[in-house]
C-alpha cells in the first residue's frame, strides 16, 4: 500500500460559505492544490485545514455535514471560530509573524493573547493531523502560520516523518529575533525532518537564527539535535505552467482582448497585479511609474498602468491603511496626467475572473513585479508562462525569491524610484529580438521546475531523510534490547562503564560542579545497580577527581576521573600521570587569553588537563574562536606528547597518551567479565568504545558518527535502560 500523504495548511483549497442560509462549496484551484493532485498518483491523501468559515455561524448539524461533504473531497476541516480567527490568523499570523518575516518590524504587533492563541489554534491542527497518522504516513506542513506543528506532532510521536515548508521570506537572524518567542517558533519548526524554503539565502537565514538563537550548529544544512538530525534545503515553489501557457490563448481570452483593444488600441499594457498588501510595494511602484511620465512626456496616450489589486486581511490596520495610500496616490497620477479622453492609469480592487487574468498576461508589454519583499512571487512566473509569443518584458524586484531563477529579466531595487521608473521605459523600448531572447530563457525554466516536480521533490527529499536517519544511525531496537537485557540475567560478573556528563546527565549551561550535581533519583539508581555484588559499576568521566567524588560517595562505585588521570577504587585514589608543568605553563596563558577576548567562556584548569569551555559564548564568535585557540594552541605545543582535542562545547588540552581507552583497556582485558556495558557521548568515550572487546555492549548517546556498536537517543533513554538492569 502507497505511504498516506497529509498536508497541513491553514486554508484547504475548498471554501465553505453560507448563501440565504444554505452551505456552499468553492474550490480554489491554487496551485498547492494541482500539485497535491499530481502527487495523489503515488499516494493516498488528505488535506487538513479551515475551511473559511467561522464556527460561530455554524449549527452542530452544519458541521457535520461540512464534514462529510469535505471528505469526499479529501479534506479534513478543522473549525476556528471569530475569536480563534482574530486572533491567531489577522493577529499572530498576520499582525506579528508576517511583517516581521517581511523586514516591517514597525507593523508588527506584539500581544501575549495572539500568541497564546497562536498555540492553541498550532494544537488544534496537529490533533486534526495526528488523526490521519499511521505509521508510514508522511505530514507535510505548510507556512508561517503553523510553525509549532511539527514539534507539537513530534512531541506526541517521536518516530512521525514530518515536513515543513515555508512559503514566505525567512528573515536575517538580526530581524527574526525581535520576536518574543523566538525560540519557541524555531523549536517548533525543527520537530519536522526537512525543511524547505524558496531559496539558500532563506535556508542560510534560518540557520543563522538556529545558531545564534538556539546555539544548534549545522553541518552542509543538517542541523544535528541531540537525538535527531533535522534537513534543511531550497525548494523554489513553480506553478502550473500548462494551465497558464494554455489559458491565455482560448476563446474567451481572446474575446476579451478585443474588448480591451477597443479602448486601447495601439497603447503599450504595462501590468501589475497583487494582493493589496504592503509587502508587495504598490505605492512605491506608483511612484516610479509617475517618475517615468515625468521624464518621458513622449509616452502619454502611449503607454498605460493596469493596476489589479486583490483585497486581502482587510481586518488588519495596515492593510485599510495602504489602500488609502494607493487610492490617493492613483487619483493624484490620473490628475495630473489624463486628458478627456484618456487616464494612464486603470485602476481595479476587485479580484479578476482567471481568463481575464490570463488575457491581461498575454495582452501585457511590460510586467511590473516590484515587491518590496516577496517569499517567491507567481505572478512573475505565471506572465512568462503566457507569452505563447515568446515577448514581453518582465520587471522583476530583486527582493522577490523569483529574482533568483529569472534572472533575464530586468531586476531593480524597489526602493530605487529612479531605477524602475528607467526599467519601464527600457521595457517599452527594447528591441523584440532582445524581449524573446530574455523570455524564452526564462520560460525554459519555468516550465521545466513546475508546482508538481516542486512537491514531488519535497516528499521524495522527506522519505530520504527518514531513510537517511534509519540507515546512518544504530538505533539499539527492541530486539537488540531484550538480548542486552537476557545477557545481562544470564551474566555474574558485569563491568558497568557510565561515562557522566551527557551520559547520565544533561549538559548544563556552565561546567561548575553545582550546576551539575547528580539527582537523588540517579543516585539511588545508582546505589541499586551496585548493591548487586555481581556488577562493577564504574563513572568515568573528564571531570576532577574532586568534583566525582564529591558527587559519588558510595565507596562501592569505581570512579576515573580526567580520562584516567585518576583513578578510584576500593576507597583510593590513584594517580597515573607524568609532570605537566611544562606543557601547561606553555598554554596557560594563550587560554587565559582567549577567555579574556571571548565573553561567556570559562577556563578549566585541572590536574593533568586544561578545558576551555565555550558553551555560553555567542555561537557565531564562539565558532571563529575556537579555530582560532586550536591552532594557537598547536603552534604552540608544538610535536609534544601533547594533544588539542574538540568535545561538547568545549576544547580541551591534555596528553595524547591520556584517555579513557588507555584508563579502561587494561581492565576490559581482565578474563573476569562475562558481561560488559560501556556507554558514552563525546569523542573520549570513543577510544573507550575502541578498546572493548567486540563482544562488548557499547553504545553511544546522540547522533554522531560513533566506534560503538549501538546508539541511543538520549540522556533519558539511558537512564531507561539502566532501570531495566535492575
Ligand atoms: C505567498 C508568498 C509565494 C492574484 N490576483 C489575482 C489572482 N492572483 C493569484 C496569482 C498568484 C497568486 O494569486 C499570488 O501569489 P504570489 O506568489 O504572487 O503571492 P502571495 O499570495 O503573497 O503568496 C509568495 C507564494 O506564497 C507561494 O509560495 O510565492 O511569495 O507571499 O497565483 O495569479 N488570481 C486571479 N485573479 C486575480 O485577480 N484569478
Amino acid at each position: 500500500m502507497n505511504d498516506k500523504l497529509i498536508i497541513v495548511s491553514t486554508r484547504l483549497p475548498v471554501s465553505v460559505s453560507k448563501v440565504d442560509g444554505k452551505l456552499r462549496y468553492e474550490s480554489s484551484a491554487g496551485g498547492l492544490s494541482t500539485a497535491i493532485d499530481s502527487l495523489k498518483k503515488s499516494a493516498d491523501s488528505v488535506w487538513v485545514g479551515w475551511p473559511g468559515i467561522a464556527s460561530d455561524d455554524l449549527t452542530p448539524k452544519e458541521k457535520t455535514e461540512i464534514t462529510t461533504e469535505l471528505q469526499k473531497r479529501g479534506c479534513y476541516p478543522v473549525f476556528l471560530n471569530n475569536n480563534e480567527i482574530n486572533k491567531f490568523y489577522s493577529g499572530y499570523s498576520n499582525s506579528t509573524l508576517w511583517p516581521l518575516f517581511h523586514y516591517f518590524p514597525k507593523e508588527a504587533q506584539y500581544d501575549s493573547s495572539y500568541w497564546d492563541m497562536y498555540q492553541d489554534v498550532n494544537m488544534q491542527f496537529a490533533r486534526a493531523a495526528l488523526k490521519f497518522a499511521t505509521a508510514n504516513a508522511k505530514i507535510w506542513v505548510h507556512d508561517y502560520q503553523l510553525m509549532l506543528v511539527p514539534k507539537m506532532l513530534r512531541d506526541i510521536n517521536k518516530d512521525l516523518t514530518i515536513g515543513f515548508f515555508l512559503h514566505t521570506p525567512f528573515p536575517a537572524s538580526e530581524v527574526f529575533r525581535l520576536i518574543p518567542e523566538r525560540e519557541a517558533l524555531l523549536e517548533g519548526v525543527l520537530g519536522a525532518s526537512l525543511i524547505g524554503f524558496h531559496t539558500y539565502d532563506y535556508v542560510h537565514y534560518f540557520l543563522a537564527s538556529t545558531l545564534k538563537i538556539l546555539g544548534y550548529e549545522n553541518t552542509l544544512g543538517t542541523v544535528r539535535l541531540d537525538n535527531r538530525l533535522v534537513q534543511t534545503d531550497a525548494f523554489p515553489i513553480g506553478i502550473d505552467y500548462k494551465k497558464y501557457a494554455k489559458g491565455s490563448y482560448n476563446r474567451k481570452v481572446s474575446s476579451i482582448q478585443r474588448t480591451f483593444d477597443l479602448f486601447r488600441a495601439k497603447t503599450q499594457v504595462i501590468l501589475s497585479v497583487d494582493r493589496a498588501d504592503y509587502t508587495k510595494g504598490i505605492p512605491e511602484r506608483l511612484d516610479a511609474f509617475e517618475l517615468f511620465l515625468d521624464r518621458h512626456p513622449d509616452f502619454l496616450r502611449r503607454a498605460v498602468l493596469v493596476i489589479v489589486a486583490v483585497p486581502s486581511r482587510g481586518d488588519v490596520n495596515a492593510y485599510k491603511e495602504l489602500r488609502a495610500t494607493i487610492e490617493q496616490k492613483v487619483s493624484r497620477i490620473n490628475g495630473r496626467f489624463s486628458t478627456i479622453d484618456w487616464s494612464p492609469i486603470t485602476y481595479r480592487y476587485q479580484p479578476l475572473p482567471f481568463d481575464e487574468l490570463c488575457a491581461l498576461y498575454a495582452r501585457a508589454d511590460v510586467m511590473l513585479v516590484t515587491p518590496l519583499r516577496d517569499g517567491m512571487n507567481l505572478v512573475a512566473k505565471e506572465y512568462v508562462a503566457a507569452r505563447h509569443s515568446h515577448n514581453g518584458v518582465l520587471i522583476l524586484s530583486d527582493m522577490a525569491g523569483a529574482a533568483i531563477e529569472l534572472t533575464d529579466a530586468l531586476l531593480v531595487n524597489p526602493n530605487n524610484t529612479s531605477q524602475v521608473a528607467d526599467a519601464i521605459y527600457e521595457g517599452l523600448t527594447m528591441r523584440e529580438t532582445d524581449q524573446r531572447k530574455r523570455m524564452r530563457k526564462m520560460q525554459a525554466r519555468v516550465s521545466q521546475y513546475t508546482i508538481e516536480k516542486w512537491a514531488q521533490d519535497f516528499v521524495k527529499e522527506l522519505s530520504d531523510s527518514v531513510k537517511k536517519r534509519d540507515t546512518n544511525a544504530k538505533w539499539l531496537n527492541q530486539q537488540q534490547e531484550r538480548v542486552l537485557l537476557d545477557d545481562y540475567k544470564k551474566s555474574s560478573r558485569r563491568l558497568i562503564l557510565l561515562d557522566y556528563d551527557g551520559t547520565l546527565k544533561n549538559f548544563a549551561d556552565s561546567p561548575d560542579a553545582d550546576r551539575s550535581e547528580p539527582s537523588i533519583k540517579l543516585k539511588k539508581l545508582l546505589k541499586t545497580l551496585t548493591q548487586d555484588k555481581q556488577n562493577k559499576i564504574i563513572i568515568i568521566s573528564g571531570r576532577k577527581r574532586t568534583t566525582l567524588h564529591k558527587y559519588f560517595r558510595n565507596k562501592d562505585i569505581g570512579l576515573i576521573a580526567e580520562h584516567g588521570g585518576w583513578v578510584y577504587d576500593d576507597g583510593q585514589w590513584t594517580k597515573f600521570n607524568q609532570n605537566t608543568s611544562d606543557w601547561k605553563k606553555k598554554v596557560k596563558p594563550i587560554l587565559k587569553e582567549f577567555v579574556a577576548r571571548t565573553p561567556g567562556a570559562v577556563l578549566e584548569e585541572k590536574d593533568f588537563s586544561f578545558a576551555w569551555h565555550y558553551r555560553q559564548v555567542q555561537p557565531n564568535l564562539a565558532y571563529v574562536r575556537k579555530e582560532a585557540l586550536k591552532t594557537k594552541l598547536r603552534g604552540a605545543l608544538g610535536t609534544d606528547d601533547i594533544g588539542v582535542y574538540e568535545g561538547q562545547k568545549i576544547i580541551e588540552v591534555k596528553s595524547k597518551r591520556m584517555n579513557k581507552g588507555v584508563a579502561v583497556a587494561g581492565l576490559a582485558a581482565k578474563n573476569q567479565w562475562d558481561f560488559i556495558l560501556a556507554i558514552g557521548d563525546d569523542y573520549t568515550d570513543e577510544d573507550m568504545f575502541l578498546a572493548m572487546p567486540t563482544d562488548a555492549y557499547t553504545i553511544n548517546v546522540g547522533t554522531d558518527h560513533t566506534n560503538a556498536r549501538y546508539q541511543i537517543r538520549s540522556v533519558d533513554d539511558v537512564l531507561e535502560l539502566l532501570r531495566l538492569l535492575i
